[in-house]
């Protein structure tokens, strides 16, 4: 499975830029907060280990991860950002729902990085359980927040 091989929250600490001089934007969803807690305590964490000042990560929360366009749009026309990531959990259920959601936030992020000026790092989950959100959110394969936050640093520095 691509994820088992590609576990970023264990990578060499030494090829990633230092972020000192870096400022980031995170948008979370409150919806699996569980989970979305998780994947932020990670990506802030992992921000800072390289370097990123407390006062330069600025983190908005969004009811759910539909509304991730929104806030990432609105974080980067507000400027001042090298990079914003967005942190999400959609977990099937028993209707549609996940598939539009999963696909407009999908689409939606992607737009962003099409036509704005700076990245959006896309940390949306989407599992078929909440075991499996677990498992990406701390657990048995990694924290994609930790992912998400190596990703902003080397995509600002890009
Ligand atoms: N938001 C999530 O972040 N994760 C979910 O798993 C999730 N499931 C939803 C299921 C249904 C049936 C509905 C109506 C909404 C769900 N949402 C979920 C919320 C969605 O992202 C958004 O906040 C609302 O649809 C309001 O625009």
């Amino acid at each position: 499975m691509a994820t088992a091989l590609h576990n970023l929250s264990e990578y060499d600490i030494n090829k990633i830029p230092d972020a000192s001089n870096m400022c980031f934007g995170i948008v979370v969803a409150e919806w699996n907060q569980e989970i979305t807690g998780a994947l932020l305590q990670g990506a802030v964490s992992t921000l800072q280990k390289h370097g990123a000042l407390e006062e330069n990560i600025h983190i908005k929360t969004v009811p759910g991860s539909f509304e991730l366009i929104y806030g990432a749009h609105q974080m980067v026309l507000n400027g001042g950002y090298d990079a914003v990531i967005i942190l999400g959990s959609v977990i099937r259920g028993e209707t549609p729902h996940f598939d539009y959601i999963c696909e407009g936030v999908t689409y939606g992020i992607a737009r962003l990085n099409a036509t704005q000026e700076i990245p959006v790092i896309y940390g949306l989950l989407t599992t078929n359980d909440l075991q499996q959100a677990k498992d990406r959110s701390g657990g048995k394969l990694g924290n994609k927040g930790d992912e998400c936050a190596i990703d902003a640093i080397k995509m600002a520095k890009f």
